[in-house]
């Protein structure tokens, strides 16, 4: 194996000698793939394993400014037909992704480590959902009347223009699929910027956008790094909107980028949420929930509730309950349906957990499990980003590991005596995403619930979706709403006409 810097990041990636064959991955602007103009590359790395599997385009300024001039020029066409043609347009590529299904979820778990069960049940199956259920909003979409005595109103919604949408690489397709429906829906045209990390499964979306003839420019993609191809996107004066989802730092130099030209934003930013256990809480359901809670996906969704809080009379029984579930997962192979866990996107991103592991000591925590490369993962991924899944008792609810976003497989237990204190401690961060409560008092949990400082809370779940609800966060977990009649009012411009009618 030889070794080589890569442009990705600033540690070597394993370079497989027979990886010759591994794809490029390309742009997709105006209906024709192309690389970069300025020819150069970045590797895309297996979490898994280190290894080198594609290649993606570092585009430039030059490539995002012939992304956006295609999008405005496919622009009066799209945003002409109805909402009920747009909604085809949206049922043939579901169909068409619903064809490719299994190939979307072994792309997404090559490219993002994550278990192929997930891939398949989540990303996957929820990548087409969002198509068909955005055809079906907008089919079912009817614009407000207000009469008045001698006038009526009526509200026309019209598309906001050329949308630059932004993704991470937790919940590749899945994320963008959630945008670029409702963008195209409400009749924009689309520049999409795929994390880096994870590229594959947009350029999938690229060919079967392309297979199904969608009219070129109506949907373009662009591959590269987010401070150049995202910057150049989110300051681009021919964009009118741009949807972002990833880390909060990087969401206030996209909010800072964006507002210079008024664009119309939306924010999905990071998460620190609690989740909180009380004592009269149906324990068996309880512990399944909360490990599914704070390790789905490695722990790298924004939901994921990584601050447990467990009422003082029932701490030492949950505590140990839940660590039996967390021993018991399996992690290693991605490819392996049993697998719960797999690997960490990246080796910066190890580090980074990694960092605040070691961080948790300093604080007076005390590891109660995992916090280690897992024991026994097979030679082929001795290079990827592995970690077991950890659990931290003895830090303060204020302390930085108990307040900050790690996003992964980690979390940190806290008790609390009653409900007052719970939702003092679940407050005690600048996020405010989401969380959930845990208890059989149904009028208790919503009425801490209501407490909460958070966009979206639930109640004996987690990660229970219904596609028809807001989703968003408050503080410094992001500006705006989607989902449903949000994500619709989002990609529109609502314009008033006030007919008077003497
Ligand atoms: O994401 P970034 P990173 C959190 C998580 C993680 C941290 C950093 O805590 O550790 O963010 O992750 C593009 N202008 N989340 O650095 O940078 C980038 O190319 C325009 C939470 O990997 O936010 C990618 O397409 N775009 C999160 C996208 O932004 C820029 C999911 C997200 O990358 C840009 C992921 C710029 N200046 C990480 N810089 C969630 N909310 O679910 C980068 N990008």
């Amino acid at each position: 194996m030889d070794e080589e810097c890569c442009d990705s990041g600033c540690k070597p990636c394993v370079l497989d000698p027979e990886d010759g064959d591994i794809p490029d991955l390309l742009n997709y602007i105006s209906g024709e793939f192309l690389p970069a103009r300025c020819e150069e590359w970045l590797n895309d790395l297996s979490p898994a394993t280190g290894m080198r599997i594609a290649r993606v385009p570092k585009s430039n300024v030059d490539d995002v400014n012939s992304a956006v001039a295609a999008a405005r020029k496919a622009l009066p066409e799209w945003s002409s037909l109805s909402h009920a043609q747009r909604a085809d347009w949206l049922d043939k590529i579901a169909n068409a992704l619903e064809e490719r299904c299994e190939e979307v979820a072994q792309l997404e778990s090559l490219d993002t480590g994550k278990p192929i069960s997930l891939a398949r049940n989540v990303d996957a199956a929820r990548s087409v959902t969002n198509f068909r259920f955005f055809a079906e909003e907008v089919r079912n979409f009817t614009a407000e009347t207000f009469d008045m005595e001698n006038a009526t109103n009526h509200v026309v919604y019209k598309p906001v223009g050329v949308a630059g949408l932004i993704t991470p690489w937790n919940l590749p397709l899945y994320l963008l699929s959630w945008k670029v429906a409702p963008a195209l829906a409400m009749g924009n045209t689309v520049v999409a910027k795929p994390s880096e990390m994870t590229p594959m499964t947009a350029s999938l979306l690229a060919e079967i956008i392309d297979d199904v003839g969608l009219p070129s420019g109506v949907f373009n993609l662009v591959h590269g790094h987010g401070e150049e191809t995202g910057a150049a996107l989110t300051s681009h004066s021919g964009v009118d909107l741009i949807s972002f989802t990833g880390g909060t730092a990087t969401g206030a130099k996209v909010a800072s980028s964006a507002a210079s030209s008024f664009k119309k934003l939306s924010l999905e930013l990071g998460g620190k949420n609690a989740t909180i256990v009380c004592a009269d809480a149906d324990m068996e359901k309880t512990v399944a929930g909360v490990v599914r809670a704070g390790f789905l996906n490695q722990g790298q969704v924004c939901l994921c509730g990584s601050r447990i809080l467990i009422e003082e009379s029932i701490y030492d029984d949950f505590v140990s309950r839940f660590l039996t579930a967390v021993e018991a997962m399996k992690i290693g192979d991605p490819a392996d349906p049993e697998t719960d866990l797999g690997a960490l996107i990246s080796a910066d991103h190890l580090d980074k957990v990694s960092g605040y592991i070691s961080l948790a000591e300093e604080e007076g925590g005390v590891i109660l499990t995992g916090g280690i490369t897992p024991e026994g993962i097979p030679k082929q991924f001795e290079n990827g980003n592995w970690l077991s899944p950890t659990v931290i008792d003895g830090l303060s609810p204020n302390s930085r590991c108990a307040t900050e976003e790690i996003f992964g497989p980690v979390v940190s237990i806290h008790a609390f005596s009653d409900e007052i204190e719970a939702i003092e401690i679940a407050n005690a961060t600048q996020y405010g995403l989401a969380g959930s409560v845990w208890t059989a008092d149904l009028d208790k949990g919503k009425r801490i619930a209501q407490e909460i400082d958070t966009g979206m809370v639930w109640v004996n779940t987690w990660l229970h979706r219904d596609l028809r609800v807001p989703f968003g966060g408050v503080k410094h977990s992001g500006v705006g709403r989607e989902g449903g009649r949000w994500s619709l009012s989002f990609y529109s411009h609502a314009v008033n006409i006030c007919i008077h009618n003497d």
